[in-house]
């Protein structure tokens, strides 16, 4: 903590600002091509989720159309949308994931 001091002398409490930084939503998109079983192959490599985890996550996508996976760091959240893209487009798979800031 700070001390300052107003114009009329009184000293005041204030927070000093602490920078943290951004953090990232990485997001699953449902489309009608990718196999489910697929999608929570996807969740639990890429993402260490346990099966049930990963197959709730992968049901509320194929659901609602969209779903958060998981918040992280820039260069973590950038990392896991390039594997998850990358490891789908290999087994031809139009999956799509994306990354937006908190
Ligand atoms: N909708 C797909 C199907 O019915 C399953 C699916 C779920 C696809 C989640 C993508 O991110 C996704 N086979």
């Amino acid at each position: 903590e700070n001390d300052a001091e107003n114009d009329l002398g009184l000293a005041l409490k204030t927070r000093p600002k602490t920078q943290r930084p951004p953090m990232y939503k990485v997001l699953l998109l449902n489309d009608d091509f990718t196999p489910m079983e697929f999608v929570v192959h996807i969740l639990e490599r890429f993402f260490h989720l346990d099966h049930a985890q990963a197959f709730e996550i992968m049901l509320m996508v194929h659901k609602k159309g969209l779903a958060v996976v998981g918040v992280f760091s820039y260069e973590v959240a950038e990392t896991k949308v390039t594997q998850v893209m990358e490891f789908s487009r290999r087994h031809q798979h139009p999956l799509q994931c994306t990354m937006e800031k908190e």
